[in-house]
């Protein structure tokens, strides 16, 4: 009998081979075209918008409802300058002849709408750090983009961006010293402390707009852009002895902006804490200035010594903590979503962007880099499982990893691995780019394929719980995307609501993660996304654009 069962088992075994390869394609980016799917699912998302909430600065995917920021009623731009610089770049990329022609078309009446209706003279308070990295980020990458890759009219851009810059700077006037208040009145120019928090400025809002303030210094020539925003710095490091021992380079959440001072003991990676670190290494990158770079290396250290923890579950996540009472006080384990982008930002930190094959071989290479190359691997691991384990693969906005502070409660949600918890208030997702944005940084800096994997599986589950469906009177599909109320239940709650940073930032970093051509140490991107080019030093000189403060 063996001359007939030989073959039969060989038989079965090419079958079962083929299948589980068919299975395992099936489920992978490789037997897809991403890039196509990531601009069909812009497209789709960009036109519900277009069609049903063109000019609204808040918009229902559900509703197909929406509505103004500025008190006054006015638009800001805020969807559409925020999308803009995304479709460039996919109208660039594309492979296919009808996507290209629909961004061109979507470009030109984003243009037509930024430069015959927007208009900035609008009685509205608006908060500075936000209208600078969507705004005043998403104008000056749309020129970027629009001189780099022939499309649109860049002058409109810039000529908005000057506008808007013009009305933001009074901002650094206002208080003694030079840290602005959290808003301003964009027709009067007049800057308004916080409602809420004693009037307290967000550390992290306030050293999150220097790189957009100096690359339109760098391109008008107008240094004073760039000689305010860095004004921030003095009195932030001066006044609080922040690279002190009390302190060590990790800032509290809140500064009061009269006096410089830091108010309260919230020292956290997550809200109003994260890109304040963001910015220290980016300023670095985009302009080459080293005295931030060696602040970003001094808080890093910092932030290994007093923040780092491992989960106590079977995979032992690495995670950066909080500390609510100051330095001296206990390491709590929660972990906002937003702490995500820091594997993303450690890698570059590491490698200068360079391929970490050749970054491990140059002669800078040491050991805090290996590192904290490590560290981003494992940080951006533990990100992936706050998807991979959910029911519906989606993050929550926030998880407590399995520590002894604090202690899980029973109604908190435990993961399979039991390395993490959701309380039940942070089930939801509101299409969130941190991740995504640290698997695209690691890709391209390792090439490790594990990255596009994990990035398609999260992609996939977005199409999968937040697509929205509507069959309209002739019986076409019409497609949104929106946020979701929570993503532990199955079927997902959906909430209706779209974020302008799901179009400027999420698709952008997953289709990013798909191209072959992404050059890290040419191109900075900017909180939101918004890519700028890397100064050149003879334009600087030029300029005489240096660093104007000491420690
Ligand atoms: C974005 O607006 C920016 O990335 C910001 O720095 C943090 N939060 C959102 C996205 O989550």
């Amino acid at each position: 009998m063996r001359w007939i069962a030989k073959p039969i088992v060989s038989v079965v075994v090419a079958v079962l081979a083929y299948q589980i390869t068919l299975r395992y394609l099936k489920d992978t980016y490789k037997s897809h075209d991403p890039q196509f799917a990531i601009e069909r699912t812009f497209l789709e998302s960009w036109i519900d918008y277009r069609s049903n909430g063109w000019g609204v600065d808040v918009y229902g995917p559900i509703s197909k409802k929406g509505r103004n920021m500025g008190k006054s009623g006015d638009p800001l731009g805020w969807i559409i300058i925020d999308s803009v610089d995304t479709m460039m770049l996919m109208h660039n990329k594309t492979k296919d002849d009808t996507h290209r022609k629909r961004f061109a078309e979507e470009i030109n009446i984003a243009e037509s709408w930024i430069k015959n209706t927007l208009d900035y003279n609008v009685d509205s308070e608006v908060n500075l750090f936000e209208t600078t990295i969507r705004m005043l980020g998403g104008l000056l990458s749309s020129y970027y983009c629009s001189e780099t890759y022939h499309i649109g009219n860049s002058t409109v851009y810039l000529e908005k961006a000057i506008d808007l810059a013009d009305r933001l700077v009074p901002s650094f006037l206002q208080s003694e010293t030079g840290i602005p208040y959290s808003s301003i009145n964009l027709a009067s120019g007049k800057a308004i402390k916080n409602h809420a928090d004693n009037g307290a400025s967000s550390t992290a809002e306030f050293t999150t707009l220097q790189m957009e303030l100096k690359y339109l210094s760098y391109i008008t020539g107008n240094t004073t852009y760039w000689k305010l925003c860095e004004k921030v710095y003095d009195p932030l490091y001066r006044n609080n002895n922040l690279v002190g021992r009390h302190y060590q380079g990790l800032i509290p959440i809140f500064t009061n902006p009269d006096t410089g001072v830091f108010q309260g003991s919230i020292i956290r990676f997550g809200s109003r804490g994260d890109s304040f670190y963001e910015y220290l290494l980016k300023q670095n990158l985009l302009t080459g200035e080293v005295l931030y770079r060696k602040l970003y290396d001094f808080s890093m250290d910092s932030m290994k010594r007093h923040l780092l923890g491992e989960s106590k579950g079977q995979l032992h996540l690495k995670y950066i903590g909080e500390k609510d009472y100051g330095l001296a006080g206990p390491t709590s384990s929660k972990f906002d979503h937003l702490v995500c982008f820091m594997g993303g930002l450690l890698a570059m930190g590491a490698t200068n962007g360079k391929p970490y094959s050749e970054a491990a071989n140059g002669p800078d290479w040491n050991p805090t880099k290996q590192n904290d190359w490590e560290l981003a691997e494992d940080l951006t691991k533990s990100c992936y499982e706050m998807y991979h384990q959910i029911p519906s693969g989606l993050s929550p906005e926030i998880v407590v990893f399995n520590s002894n502070y604090p202690n899980a409660e029973p109604n908190w949600w435990r993961s399979e691995s039991e390395d993490y918890f959701v309380k039940p208030f942070d089930k939801h997702n509101i299409q969130r780019p941190e991740t995504v944005e640290s698997l695209m940084f690691l890709y391209h800096l390792s090439g490790n394929e594990q990255y596009r994997h994990w990035g398609w599986e999260i992609f996939s589950n977005f199409i999968k719980h937040t697509k929205v469906i509507k069959v309209a009177a002739d019986g076409e599909e019409k497609v949104a995307y929106t946020s979701l109320h929570n993503v532990i239940s199955l079927p997902t709650d959906k909430a209706d609501n779209l974020e302008s940073f799901w179009l400027a930032e999420t698709l952008k970093y997953l289709y990013l993660l798909f191209d072959d051509d992404v050059e890290l140490s040419k191109i900075v991107f900017n909180t939101e996304a918004h890519p700028f080019p890397v100064f050149n030093q003879s334009r600087l000189n030029e300029l005489n654009l240096t660093t104007g403060w000491k420690l």
